[in-house]
């Protein structure tokens, strides 16, 4: 029985992909930080099949011992400050936790077991200010947040790692990826629940920052997949994760809204209080290496997706569930 270690197990990714390595018949176990108040509802339904221990990216000597502990075949590392506003207000901590926390790992892996393969969460944001259309792994990099600075740091020494000591290290390069576990903060779950509290009558409005940017938005169920076959290949290598296929956050509010028969020109307005200080305008990826080398490709098209996130919502505000448990 294989044995995987997913840091950020109680994110949206992390739900997914635990249950997607239970279902592979792997031992999974997770690292959770520290808290007042226990709050793992995304693993809620998984608690009896997965072990989970406390650890944290800023503490490099519990990452050392969580590895020697649990001895795993795989890491998949999704922890991170994942939010970009959040990283305009708090730069440093996003520099630790989602640029250096890597280096912490590697270096965990490096002196306990280098032959662990590694996973790295990679993201689009790090294409930024895009110097080609449709991004591959060749586009170089313009990052336009402290969040998509720290990333670009956690890839190269992702890379850097494995050029310099052999790691199997890989890093995914993933497009937005939603589903109804995303966090509301995020524009696709907050739209998405913004229709359904309208639709319900318990929100009137909903404000909203730069409709105009683009997105390359897939389904998170998805992506987990291509995390896993990365690192089932023989060789470790870079792969952009996307659908190829990109929209403008106001189609996302339209096909969200007239899917519950709302005209969203009636509820939603501008709040510059989400513009940001940066934009990445455009996402859009080219997942032809993934295709080809993995046998990876997006399952649900963009308006099932969105469709999938409203019905979710609807349901929990039906059934007058607290967030997130489905
Ligand atoms: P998410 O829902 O925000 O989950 C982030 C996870 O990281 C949570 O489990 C969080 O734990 C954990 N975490 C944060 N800081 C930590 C620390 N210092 N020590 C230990 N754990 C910590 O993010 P996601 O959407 O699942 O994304 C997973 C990863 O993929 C992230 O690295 C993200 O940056 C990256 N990514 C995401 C996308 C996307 O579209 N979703 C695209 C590209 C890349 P708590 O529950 O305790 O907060
Ligand atoms: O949903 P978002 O906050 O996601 P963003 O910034 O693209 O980042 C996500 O995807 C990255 C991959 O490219 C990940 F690495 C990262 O961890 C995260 O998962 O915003 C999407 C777009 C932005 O252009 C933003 O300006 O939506 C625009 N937007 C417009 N109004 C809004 C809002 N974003 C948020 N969060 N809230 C708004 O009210």
């Amino acid at each position: 029985m294989k044995k995987a270690l997913i840091t950020g197990i109680t994110g949206q990714d992390g739900s997914y992909l635990a249950e997607l390595l239970l279902s592979k018949g792997y031992q999974v176990h997770g690292m959770v930080r520290r808290s007042s108040e226990e709050k793992f509802e995304r693993i809620g339904h998984l608690r009896e099949q997965i072990t989970l221990h406390q650890g944290d990216l800023l503490d490099q000597f519990s990452l050392a011992g969580l590895i020697e502990t649990v001895q795993p075949d795989e890491i998949y590392n999704l922890a991170a400050q994942s939010f970009v506003p959040t990283s305009w207000s708090q730069p440093v901590l996003t520099g630790e936790f989602t640029g250096l926390g890597v280096t912490k790992m590697l270096e965990a892996v490096r002196h306990t077991n280098p032959k662990i393969k590694f996973y790295q969460a990679s993201s689009s944001e790090m294409f930024g200010r895009v110097l080609e259309t449709p991004q591959s792994e060749n586009t170089p990099f313009y990052p336009r947040s402290p969040y998509g600075v720290a990333k670009a740091y956690g890839h190269f020494i992702t890379v850097n790692y494995r050029e310099s000591f052999g790691l199997f290290a890989v890093s995914g390069i993933l497009f937005n990826h939603e589903s109804p576990r995303r966090g509301l903060e995020f524009v696709t779950r907050k739209v998405a629940h913004g229709a359904a509290m309208i639709k319900r009558g318990k929100w009137k409005k909903l404000g909203l920052g730069n409709m105009d940017a683009k997105r390359d938005w897939g389904f998170a169920g998805d992506y987990v997949e291509a995390m896993w076959m990365m690192l089932q290949q023989d060789k470790p290598d870079d792969y952009v994760i996307a659908t190829h296929e990109t929209h403008t956050v106001r189609e996302f509010v339209e096909t969200a809204f007239s899917h519950v028969g709302l005209d969203w020109r009636e509820h939603v307005v501008t709040d510059p209080a989400f513009v940001r200080p940066a934009e990445v305008d455009i996402l859009m990826g080219d997942y032809a290496k993934a295709n080809r080398v993995l046998g990876w490709s997006p399952k649900v098209k963009f308006k099932n997706l969105v469709e999938m996130m409203v019905d979710a919502d609807l349901a929990r505000i039906d059934r007058a569930q607290p967030e997130f448990r489905y």
